[in-house]
């Protein structure tokens, strides 16, 4: 039985003690004896229970989520068509694996996915835990299926720490720093980054697809692998016109052309994948994040002649589509349906975009840039209207949120880009609270 936690949580941001309060700063202490160094906190306040957009921590501080656990819970914490859907399953089994004995929710995830990912083209998927496997195999089927091996991947981009994963996430520190070597036939080429290089989408296509046959050559490279939204790397949105150009070389050359939608997809940009909003249709997506509202689930879904060309078993893993998780994606997907989430997404970038760009004129010179797309919104800060990455000011103003008990995340290869990812279920009151702070921290940061 399943009762809701609405009356417990309550919907308001309430800081009550300084934060980190004192319970979770003594957490804080014991964590440190165990757990390893190298796993770190954004924000060490040590959270007890979840509802909506409001996490309650363990010294009764009700805190503002703007991140979602980083674009994770798009329905909200503790909603409970899926508190429901787990419990049931959790009760029923909670693992067979599914490549030992089979089960039906697997299936339907997958249904899902061909249905709801770009193109009417007959798709398959596999499934596995964490966004980063996924990314591993879509790399994995695009070799198998092509008999290439170069990877191209873009200036900025994040695609996970595994060692496969690392030689394609663009950035040193913390990802890769001591960890190498890393894999062999990775090609790195510039992404389109309008608020730096100026360039119209179809220039900076040119620009990426010249030095892929130059560098590489097109009959040497398996597949393009790009966010269509950069997550980690910045909440870059490339200039109209990129990604269609490099999806139409990718045809021409037999490449496959692999979108990562594990930050930007599910909804979060006002449709369910990031690009949707210029007509592409990729041969292959990877999924994960806000696909099981917080459980870990991963997939990859592409044209079924690509993943039906592995060979029978060359796939799997032990926990990949468990069934606990399986349920949690089909609540969360009937979640998004029911309560029409992807319009909120757009209204809730509206909202921010409006007020982002009012501070950005109010403020002249420290936000340089704003963009995103529905509920993936940041804005870049910068040294007095210079394209100087200011990333002392974006850890300000964070620290100033997070005193007011709103969480909000930083991304960007220089450090200075902040990123709003609320969950889609936030309410107007709530995400202009959120804003309200976020207002006075800029303003504060401005004036010192
Ligand atoms: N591809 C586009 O955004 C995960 C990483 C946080 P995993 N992004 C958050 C961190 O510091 O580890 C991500 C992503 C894109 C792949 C991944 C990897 O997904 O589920 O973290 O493996």
């Amino acid at each position: 039985m399943v009762t809701s936690i609405e009356s417990v949580v309550g919907t308001e941001r309430r800081v009550v003690t300084e934060l980190p309060g004192p319970k979770s700063r003594e957490l804080h202490e014991r964590r440190r004896r165990v757990v390893s160094a190298g796993v770190t906190n954004g924000f060490t306040v040590y959270i007890e229970r979840a509802d909506g957009a409001i996490l309650e921590d363990i010294d009764g501080n009700r805190l503002l989520d703007l991140g979602s656990g980083i674009a994770v819970t798009s329905i909200g914490h503790a909603v409970p068509e899926l508190v429901e859907a787990v419990s049931a399953q959790v009760a029923n089994f909670t693992h067979t694996c599914f490549m030992v004995t089979p089960y039906e929710s697997y299936i339907e995830v997958c249904e899902e996915l061909a249905a709801l990912t770009p193109g009417d083209h007959e798709k398959t998927s596999a499934l596995f835990n964490s966004g980063a496997e996924a990314v591993e195999n879509a790399i994995k089927i695009a070799r198998h299926a092509t008999g290439r091996s170069a990877i191209i991947v873009f200036d900025h981009a994040y695609h996970g720490r595994t060692n496969l994963t690392m030689a394609l996430t663009a950035k040193n520190m913390p990802y890769k720093d001591g960890f190498g070597p890393f894999a062999p036939e990775i090609y790195r080429v510039p992404m389109s980054y309008p608020f730096r290089d100026g360039l119209s989408g179809p220039e900076a296509a040119a620009r990426a697809i010249q030095l892929m046959e130059t560098q590489v050559g097109a009959k040497n490279i398996a597949a393009v692998l790009i966010e269509p939204i950069q997550g980690e790397g910045g909440f870059i949105v490339p200039a109209d016109g990129f990604l269609p150009a490099l999806s139409q070389w990718t045809r021409e050359h037999g490449v496959v052309f692999i979108a990562d939608e594990i930050q930007s997809g599910f909804g979060r940009t006002g449709s369910w994948f990031a690009v949707d909003h210029e007509g592409v249709v990729p041969d292959m997506v990877t999924t994960a994040k806000g696909l099981a509202g917080g459980m870990p689930l991963a997939g990859v879904t592409g044209r079924a002649e690509l993943m039906n060309s592995v060979h029978e078993g060359g796939l799997g893993g032990t926990y990949g589509g468990n069934p606990v998780a399986a349920v949690a994606a089909l609540a969360s997907i009937r979640t998004m349906r029911e309560r029409n989430l992807l319009a909120r997404a757009t209204h809730i970038g509206d909202i921010i975009e409006t007020r982002l760009r009012a501070l950005q004129q109010e403020l002249g010179g420290l936000i340089g840039d704003v963009r995103g797309r529905g509920a993936m919104m940041a804005f870049e800060l910068v040294v007095d209207g210079s394209k100087e990455p200011n990333a002392a000011a974006a850890k300000a103003i964070v620290n100033y949120c997070n005193n007011e008990g709103v969480i909000a995340l930083v991304c960007g290869t220089y450090g200075n880009v902040i990123r709003l990812l609320p969950p889609l279920v936030i309410t107007d009151e709530q995400l202009n609270d959120g804003l309200d702070v976020i207002t006075r921290a800029l303003r504060s940061v401005a004036s010192n």
